[in-house]
């Protein structure tokens, strides 16, 4: 029987397990990245391992989210992480070079290779064939030490495309469009694969916005193979060598195929405050606008910037609208500087920012209140731009640009003629913004640079035998870690210092949470399904554990979330029955007994004393997390043997 791509890089790189989907499977990784909000942690983790030199191929720490330094601490984070790059062989993107996934796909991905990343974005490397995903910081720390990374063997889904796509409408639709069928939840338990011949027409800039918002589908991962597209684009940027052909086997056999004939779509876009809350822009056009983003991980490339730039070119924005466009990278925006491209841009009324994540996470360019924002990113989650009532809508660029210049949301294809930008045939390279890390002998002379804003880890303990706890939060479905642990530019600076961190925990659902949590001593959140979904942030996992969380109760986890809670030592335990999520109330005193031997049995028993009724959770581990959780966590479990 044939093989698909994925599952002949995951063959390469299987250290342990079985390719059956729904078992554990170990990977070798080759390379990891992280950026900066997760990168303290991921560094401090990998520091108590105590070992000297990165055991991968190529480990490179980004500079891209706190670029802001309102105070003291984002410089100092940044400082420290310089300096642990540079002592323990990891590459260091310094602030300004770019978002990681872009800066990553441009200069160090390798089709055929294993990526981890303290990133959710990760997969944006599938754009040219790499089995990229995103992780916990821990789980990155570990890969550098040359330990494996461990998932449940995927399901396969292949996307077939047809066609071809029209003017005006882009891989972001493609991507919007994918959301609109499978949901956020859709792809859990999946890799994506994208096959046939439409994918001829799509760039690699093109199929990295679609790889990269394969993470809003909840996926493993997703990929593309890697053809003559691919060795076009690493040519150009002078890395030909690293081109290798990959593709599936002609019988490969997948658990799901979705077809979507591309000159069939029409421009897209995701209503607040989900990414799967897709209809066309045209039953929205008319709807007044107030801000447009242009940039981030989906669509930051200089693609998709020289097309915003021709159809700004000789033109002026609506007068009632705010435009900021990101570059992705200090390439993008050089080469956009050089062809006169970045003039025509700032000639309409934008403002250029920072090559950064900057207002996808809330660092700066919030909406007014109330206001309409139209984003070309990948995530409108509820406050995540910093506006509470912010209603942030997910476009295409195209879509982006119609829209400021008319001040209300309008069909692209309204626009008149369609630009057509060319991929140019050899990119500008200049890697001065990327420090190699010190020679081997020379190492030992780097001085680790710690500032005060760097705060211990929570503490944790081994499994107790039974745990009594309060029932102190029960949220809905499809909760997200901007739910639990928000981002912004208030907080994000704090992302070394847990304590600090922990007064802004579940915020925007219940903002006594970590007061009632912390009286509580022991506490237990209850979710509906796919609860901690998007982001990778570990802090969503170590926050709570600070507070007190012993258990999170859903019906079903995200995958990165879930091991981020294993990995810290709380116990995300999902209901056998569904219904029982209706008979657990806040404030409940719910008591877990014989905890391990339930881990064993793969049931735990939880009681509800206030309710008197006893409820069968599903425990559904592996044995190695069964040690782990047994040991108070990764951390722990590391340490012990
Ligand atoms: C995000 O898009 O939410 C982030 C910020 O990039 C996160 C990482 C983080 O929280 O630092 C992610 O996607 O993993
Ligand atoms: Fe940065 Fe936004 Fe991409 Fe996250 S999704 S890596 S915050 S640009």
């Amino acid at each position: 029987m044939g093989m698909t791509l994925a599952q002949k890089i995951i063959k390469r790189h299987l250290v342990d397990g079985e390719m059956i989907p729904g078992t554990e499977i170990a990977l070798h990784i080759d390379q990891t990245l992280t950026q900066d909000a997760t990168g303290t942690m991921a560094y401090l983790e990998f520091e108590t391992m105590g070992i000297d030199r990165v055991k991968t191929e190529r480990s490179v720490a980004y500079i891209d989210h706190n670029t802001l330094q309102s105070g003291f601490e984002n410089a100092d984070d940044h400082r420290y992480i310089q300096s642990v790059a540079k002592k323990h062989g990891i590459y260091f993107s310094r602030p300004g070079n770019g978002i990681c996934h872009q800066v990553h796909l441009e200069r160090f991905g390798i089709p055929g290779k294993t990526l981890i990343g303290s990133d959710s974005h990760t997969p944006t490397g599938g754009g040219i064939g790499m089995l990229a995903m995103g992780a916990g910081g821990l789980d990155v720390a570990v890969a550098m030490g040359g330990g494996a990374y461990h998932i449940t063997m995927p399901k396969m889904t292949k996307v077939n495309l047809t066609g071809k796509l029209t003017p005006f409408v882009t891989a972001k639709d493609v991507s919007l469009e994918i959301l609109r069928i499978l949901s956020v939840k859709g792809g859990v338990g999946h890799i994506i694969e994208w096959g046939g011949e439409g994918i001829q027409t799509l760039s690699v800039p093109e199929r990295a916005t679609i790889t990269n918002m394969g993470t809003e589908l909840g996926a493993t991962t997703s990929i593309f193979p890697s053809d003559e597209v691919t060795r076009a684009f690493l040519k150009a940027q002078g890395r030909e060598d690293a081109f290798v052909p990959l593709c599936a086997d002609a019988d490969a056999v997948y658990d799901r195929v979705i077809d979507i004939d591309l000159s069939t779509l029409k421009p897209l876009i995701a209503c607040p405050h989900s990414p799967d809350n897709v209809v066309t822009v045209e039953s929205l056009s008319g709807t007044k606008v107030d801000q447009v983003c242009i940039g981030s991980c989906t669509n930051s490339s200089l693609y998709d910037m020289l097309k915003v730039a021709a159809l700004l070119k000789g033109k002026t924005i609506d007068p009632s609208v705010s435009l900021s466009v990101s570059p992705g990278s200090k390439q993008v925006l050089t080469m956009l500087a050089d062809c006169g491209a970045l003039s025509d841009i700032l000639a309409a009324g934008a403002r250029v920012l920072e090559c950064a994540c900057g207002p996808c996470i809330g660092m700066g360019f919030s909406p007014n209140s109330a206001g309409v924002s139209l984003r070309t990113f990948n995530r409108n989650f509820e406050g995540r731009s910093g506006t509470a009532d912010g209603k942030v809508y997910l476009v295409s660029p195209e879509t982006a640009v119609a829209a400021a210049l008319t001040g209300v949301i309008t069909d692209p294809t309204t626009l008149g003629e369609c630009p057509k930008v060319e991929m140019p045939s050899a990119f500008l390279i200049n890697d001065t913004a990327i420090l190699p890390p010190a020679p081997v002998d020379e190492a030992d002379k780097v001085e680790i640079l710690r500032g005060p804003n760097i705060k211990e880890f929570p503490s944790t303990k081994p499994l107790e035998k039974d745990v009594s706890a309060e029932l102190v939060l029960k949220v809905g479905d499809n909760i997200t870690t901007d739910h639990i642990m928000p981002a912004g530019a208030k907080i994000l600076p704090y992302r070394s210092n847990i304590p600090y961190l922990s007064q802004f925990c579940f915020g925007v659902c219940d903002k006594t949470f970590p007061e009632r949590a912390k009286a509580a001593g022991a506490s237990v959140v209850v979710g509906g399904s796919n609860y901690g979904q998007g982001s990778s942030r570990e802090h969503a996992a170590l926050v709570p554990l600070y507070l007190g969380v012993r258990a999170v109760i859903a019906k079903s986890f995200a995958r990165i979330h879930a091991a981020n809670l294993i990995n810290a030592g709380i116990l995300p335990l999902t209901f056998q029955n569904p219904e029982d999520y209706d008979k657990l109330k806040a404030g409940d005193t719910l008591i877990l007994s014989d905890i391990a031997k339930g881990l064993s049995g793969g049931v735990v028993t939880l009681y509800d004393q206030t309710a008197n009724l006893s409820i069968e959770l599903v425990a559904d581990f592996t044995e190695r997390q069964i040690e782990i959780l047994k040991d108070g966590g990764l951390l722990a479990y590391t340490k012990n043997r």
